[in-house]
């Protein structure tokens, strides 16, 4: 069913695409076990990418969960330097699927450096708030404002970094995943972060980027620093991480918590994790 779904989400067309609708057997959203979020979840995703341009960014995917019973958060998510949608789309049938309204854009220009890479996901929040709105969207009077998170990819988490600590204000939670942004100020991130890093990045490496980050994000913020033992730059990238079902699942868990507000899955961020024990080479709570 997995697969399936995998290379199902490759057909993700401009237009209204239903791209899953039998997953009965994969966990339900009531679910909060480790086997349930390492997977797709219950709810039938759709796609689309026709809503109002903005000038913030370039093309971009809404995937949508279509039967969820009540409004949802949303969820934007930039790639890196260089990369296009295609690099961290995983995300977006992997999230909405377990009730989530997320936002995949491709920045302007793919060089564009992570300042511009928050206006884009800013810019990304305030689309998926619009479609609440708007006449026609799949969405009208489906996604809970209120809730919002920014997600991204190298430059792209450094854009997630920038965000949080200039609009915590207008955030729920943030997830920069192998993060590079060498210089910002990030005393001004309140928004609880979740730093998905990889121990072997010599992209960006994590002394200069990822740990730096974590440091940086004031104490008094709630923080979580997960640092898989030997990962490399693209663990959370679509076709070359190498333990999807791991990255994901903390994001799953990450967003659900603090998007949500869902005490079910606090043992899945702060509990015991035989499962995961040999994987990590840091993680890191704060508080
Ligand atoms: O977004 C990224 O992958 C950053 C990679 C990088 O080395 O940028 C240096 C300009």
């Amino acid at each position: 069913m997995d697969m399936m779904h995998r290379a199902r989400t490759g057909f993700v067309a401009a237009t209204l695409t239903v791209l899953v609708t039998a997953c009965a057997t994969a966990g339900t959203t009531n679910d909060v076990g480790v086997d349930a979020l390492n997977r797709d979840g219950a709810y039938a995703v759709a796609s689309y990418s026709d809503f109002p341009e903005v000038p913030e960014f370039g093309a971009a995917t809404i995937y949508y969960p279509v039967d969820a019973p009540s409004s949802v958060g949303g969820v934007a998510i930039a790639p890196g330097f260089t990369e296009r949608q295609s690099h961290i789309a995983w995300w977006g049938p992997r999230l909405a699927s377990h009730g989530f309204a997320v936002l995949v854009l491709d920045t302007n220009d793919p060089r564009d450096r992570p300042d511009a890479r928050a206006e884009a996901l800013m810019a990304a929040v305030r689309v998926l708030r619009a479609e609440n709105g708007r006449a026609g969207s799949p969405l009208r009077g489906r996604v809970d404002v209120a809730k919002m998170a920014v997600m991204g990819h190298s430059m792209g988490g450094g854009g997630v970094l920038i965000a949080a600590s200039e609009h915590s204000d207008e955030l729920r939670a943030a997830i920069p995943f192998t993060p590079w942004e060498p210089e910002a100020d990030l005393s001004g991130v309140r928004v609880p972060t979740l730093v998905i890093a990889g121990s072997d990045d010599s992209i960006a490496e994590v002394g200069a980027h990822a740990w730096r980050h974590y440091n940086l994000i004031p104490a008094s913020t709630t923080k979580v620093y997960l640092e898989v033992d030997g990962g490399d730059h693209f663990i959370a990238d679509t076709d070359q991480g190498s333990d999807l079902a791991t990255v994901g699942r903390y994001g799953i868990a990450w967003l659900k918590l603090y998007l949500d507000g869902d005490e079910r899955y606090r043992d899945l961020i702060y509990g015991p994790r035989p499962y995961d024990a040999g994987k990590f080479s840091r993680y890191v709570v704060n508080p």
